[in-house]
């Protein structure tokens, strides 16, 4: 199966898996089933997997064929090339393509200038009014290419701008630009650009980044840092004709070396291989030249010769628009695009089934802990009305006296079961106030200050370590205090459970220390960007104020997520209480009515006992149904039979709507 085609799996997998979502819900809001937690719980599961994202980048030195490739593997179907490619520098700033419904189609690209300003790229994508917009017509394929060359528009201006604008560097001449004979050194015009097309691939969630070539890539910390590490798939794109250049090397070690896993997300291309297409060689002499790039090729990066893919891209694309066959697999991009597809989406696809797979045990757990109170209060008062069987009426007053008391001293322990709530949230306000903002923002303080130090920062390094490590020592205690808080849970709730008779059990406390890892690699990703060849870009004021500002908003995104974390942990220990009460204060209400009609009507305790009897059957259905339910949710690609009564007239629009 090829890229494009596992994606539109993928896809269908995602749509069905919202309606089945959504039926869930449903469901289980008719049958009252759907508290807080719950609800939480289902929010979260329908927008990871809607919002699932998979962004492959292309990263490589200029013209090597990345934009072309991109047009031929995504593109093709608009009958023409669609992002520029020509000889020379083409891409002048990194440009993402992707789609958002709540946007129309267009370009939105962000000004260079904006470089002179303190706010992260990130920032700036809040704020579109920022962005020059150019809408874009999709049916309209020159159009649309016309629109998208505005991404290698550039603009002269002099060397202290150049140098304002991150791309003159006093101290490292040979990395800097050409000057002009007018003494004027061109640069992008755009900082970075966002094309939002309904292309099929881009609706289901690929994000495709198109970067511009070393020294651009540099320039933009957030790309180094925050884009390509982030990226599920990187291709790192090299010509066939010249093999690894130096340059290539140092993109390859700067940006995209990982240590341990992560090697099979690291596509290299040879490209151009159709440069080595000769008239006068044999296709056995061509193909030694082609296997002996790839061995060279593979050599130098310390890869296994399978993970370095010969392909023309440009022939790929001539032959997809023009029809022909025998081009296509000459250009040998089919293959290509199965390896993207096999490693790529296979992954993604496992990773996101598995995080699905662990909310959906959460669900069950929530929404059977309901039944359980349900089952019990039956059972409950099965025992009860069968002790009435035969007794006399002044039994029956007493009974109801006794159930009478014991409502009244239930609504008094209100008080009790408040204490440990207010208990429980202040001491989840510390770990709240371990993970917030503000924290963050004091602990990356002494960092901050080192960077803006003027001059040469060899202490970069050591301000890098000891933020880190202080910001694991936040994680650690964070853990510790939920530790701490999940043992007075489990202590609170079990004497509520003695007291009550409630089956309340304390939810695990979220693991934190795993987030540890993403520190790590945010660290990592920092290091390795500052080792190589950045050290003295360090030394300018601007460029340290835009790493600092990478830093901040990617290490915000951990901790955002670690904070969501902590609230449904949160959420699920309150709407337990809340449910038991709930379902308690009823059972009082159920119980008084039982007998009030007991005493009214002689044949009232047998009709009671019944409908018990018919409510533990509905409780058995009921438990039945959500397992069905939920085991479909992790099914495979498929829609089971229930379902496919349910959309059998009209599959598509269920689907569509649904989405
Ligand atoms: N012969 C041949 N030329 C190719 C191939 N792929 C790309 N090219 C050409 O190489 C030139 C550069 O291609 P681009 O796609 O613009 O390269 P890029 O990597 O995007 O370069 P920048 O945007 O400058 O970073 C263009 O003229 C392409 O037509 C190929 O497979 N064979
Ligand atoms: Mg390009």
């Amino acid at each position: 199966m090829s890229f494009n085609e596992k994606f539109d799996q993928h896809g269908v997998w995602r749509r069905e898996f919202a309606l089945r979502l959504k039926l869930l819900a449903e469901w289980m809001k008719d049958h009252d089933l759907l508290d807080a937690a719950v609800e939480e719980q289902l929010r979260r599961l329908e927008s990871q997997v809607r919002s699932d994202k998979v962004m492959v980048a292309f990263v490589a030195e200029f013209s090597r064929g990345k934009s072309e490739l991109i047009n031929a593997i995504f593109f093709a179907g608009y009958g023409r090339r669609i992002m520029p490619a020509s000889a020379g520098r083409t891409t002048m700033c990194p440009t993402e393509l992707g789609y958002d419904v709540d946007v129309p189609p267009c370009l939105r690209l962000l000004p260079i200038e904006t470089r002179l300003q303190k706010q992260a790229l990130m920032e700036w994508r809040v704020v579109p009014e920022k962005w020059t917009r150019i809408d874009l017509d999709v049916n309209d394929p020159a159009q649309l290419a016309r629109a998208l060359e505005k991404v290698a528009e550039v603009r002269h201006v002099t060397q202290d701008e150049a140098r304002a604008l991150g791309f003159w560097h006093d101290n490292n001449p040979e990395d800097n630009p050409r000057v002009g004979p007018d003494g004027l050194i061109e640069v992008p015009k755009w900082r970075h650009a966002l094309i939002n097309i309904a292309h099929p691939l881009l609706k289901q969630g690929l994000v495709i980044l198109d970067t511009p070539g070393l020294n651009a890539i540099g320039a933009e910390p957030e790309l180094t840092v925050s884009l390509i590490p982030q990226a599920h798939a990187v291709v790192f794109i090299l010509a066939a004709d010249t093999g690894v250049t130096k340059s290539d090397l140092s993109i390859w070690r700067e940006h995209l070396i990982t240590e341990g896993d992560g090697t099979e997300t690291r596509l290299v291309v040879l490209n151009k291989i159709d440069t080595l297409w000769d008239a006068l060689s044999t296709p056995e002499q061509v193909q030694a030249q082609i296997d002996k790039q790839i061995a060279t090729s593979a050599e130098i990066l310390g890869l296994p010769r399978s993970q370095v893919i010969p392909v023309s891209a440009q022939k790929g694309l001539v032959a997809k628009v023009t029809g022909n066959e025998a081009l296509l697999q000459a250009s040998q991009l089919p293959a290509l695009e199965l390896a993207l597809g096999q490693g790529v989406m296979g992954q993604r696809q496992k990773i996101l089934r598995t995080a699905v797979a662990g909310g959906i045990g959460e669900l069950k757990t929530e929404a059977g802990r309901a039944m359980h109170i349900r089952r019990r209060d039956l059972a409950e008062q099965m025992i009860e009305l069968r002790s009435l069987r035969g007794k006399n009426v002044s039994v029956i007053k007493h009974m109801r006296s006794r159930i009478e008391q014991e409502q009244a001293e239930f609504d008094t322990s209100g008080a009790q079961i408040h204490a440990v709530r207010s208990v429980h949230l202040k001491l989840l306000r510390d770990v709240f106030n371990l993970l917030s903002t503000p924290t963050l923002k004091a602990e990356l303080a002494e960092l901050t200050h080192a960077l803006k130090q003027p001059g040469i920062k060899l202490g970069v390094k050591k301000a890098y370590g000891k933020t880190f490590s202080r910001l694991r020592e936040g994680l650690k205690k964070s853990q510790l205090l939920s530790g701490e808080i999940q043992s007075m849970l489990t202590a609170s709730f079990r004497q509520l459970n003695a007291e009550f008779s409630f089956s309340l059990q304390a939810p695990k406390e979220p693991e934190l220390i795993r987030y540890e890892n993403d520190l790590e690699l945010i660290k990592r990703s920092h290091l390795k960007y500052l080792g190589i060849s950045n050290v003295l870009k360090l030394s300018q004021a601007e460029f340290s104020e835009r790493l600092v500002r990478a830093l901040a908003t990617r290490l915000r995104m951990v901790y955002e997520s670690a904070l969501g974390e902590v609230e449904l942990w949160n959420k699920s220990a309150a709407s337990q209480l809340d449910a038991q009460l709930r379902e308690r204060r009823r059972n009082f209400g159920r119980r008084l009515e039982a007998i009030e009609r007991i005493q009214q009507a002689a044949s009232g305790l047998d009709e009671r006992i019944a409908e018990i009897n018919d409510q533990e059957k509905v409780l058995n259905e009921l438990d039945a149904k959500l397992m069905e339910l939920t085991s479909h949710l992790l099914g495979a690609p498929s829609l089971p039979s229930t379902l496919q009564d349910a959309t059998a007239a009209t599959p598509n629009a269920a689907l569509t709507e649904a989405a």
